[in-house]
């Protein structure tokens, strides 16, 4: 059975006060287990009216669990999608204290810049002409729940897929001028390379991940409407984010995108 109203208003309050208390909570469903994928989305999106009240806006999407590697990290199979804020936004090179946080992690990504909109079912060929930019971009992701793993997927996304911040990269090209296909991306940690991978390892092609955005959307009666950032997803694992960290991203042809996390 569909959560309440009211049950949804007190999941996303509980979720937003641990969000900026930096403290964990236990995952929704161990006491509300018949809570819904559908309970998952409305709960994320009475969260990001709280952050709207507190005077953030909306500057798109994230995708997640686009790769193999990230639903094989987490146990969970299917692609989801949260909201990107102005508080949750960095320009490499970003040097950050991070507040409030409680157990970060950091993820290889590509952003795409949407400037036309782009309702229900798209090709990828008109997701990349709705597209005016594509740059390289860190994710630190920041679960809300004890663990971090072992959520399910109305808790994840209830909890605005772990959205923390995000730092979009140093260049930003337009589509036609990179080949995304298999663009190879590192990722270092003070210097040695933490992860490897392939832009074909998102979605089988990052534009993909836009695509399958549209369709996520359009079940609920939305569109991606521009302007719109759109994180396409990690290509790798995340990994764990110490404070005084210094990371630093690359994808071929693609410029960098970076972070120190300040002690
Ligand atoms: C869920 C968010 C996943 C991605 O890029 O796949 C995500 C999580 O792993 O906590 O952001
Ligand atoms: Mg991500």
């Amino acid at each position: 059975m569909a959560a309440t109203g009211d049950e949804i208003t007190a999941c996303a309050k509980l979720l937003d006060d641990a969000r900026r208390a930096g403290r964990e909570v236990e995952r929704l469903t161990r006491t509300r287990p018949g809570l819904t994928l559908a309970d998952g989305y409305r709960i994320q999106a009475a969260g990001v009216e709280l952050r709207l009240a507190a005077g953030e806006k909306i500057l798109g999407w994230k995708m997640g669990l686009t790769s193999q590697a990230k639903r094989q990290q987490v146990g969970l199979d299917s692609p989801i999608c949260g909201v990107l804020t102005s508080g949750m936004f960095l320009l490499t090179p970003a040097e950050t204290r991070l507040p409030e946080h409680i157990h970060p992690k950091i993820e290889p990504e590509v952003a795409f810049f949407i400037e036309r909109r782009l309702a229900g079912r798209v090709t990828p060929e008109e997701a990349l002409a709705a597209c005016r930019g594509v740059s390289a971009a860190l994710e630190i992701i920041d679960s809300r729940f004890v663990d971090f793993q072992y959520f399910s997927l109305p808790d994840v996304v209830a909890d605005n897929c772990s959205a923390y911040r995000f730092v979009l990269g140093d260049t930003r090209l337009p589509p036609g001028e990179v080949d995304l296909a298999d663009a190879s991306m590192v990722m270092e940690l003070d210097g040695a390379v933490v992860a490897e991978g392939s832009t074909r390892a998102i979605s089988g092609h990052p534009i993909n991940s836009v695509v399958d955005l549209c369709a996520l959307l359009h079940s609920r009666g939305l569109a991606l409407e521009p302007p719109a950032i759109v994180l396409a997803g990690a290509a790798t694992q995340a990994i764990a984010l110490q404070r005084g960290a210094k990371v630093r991203l690359s994808v071929a042809g693609l410029g960098t995108a970076s972070l120190s996390f300040l002690a």
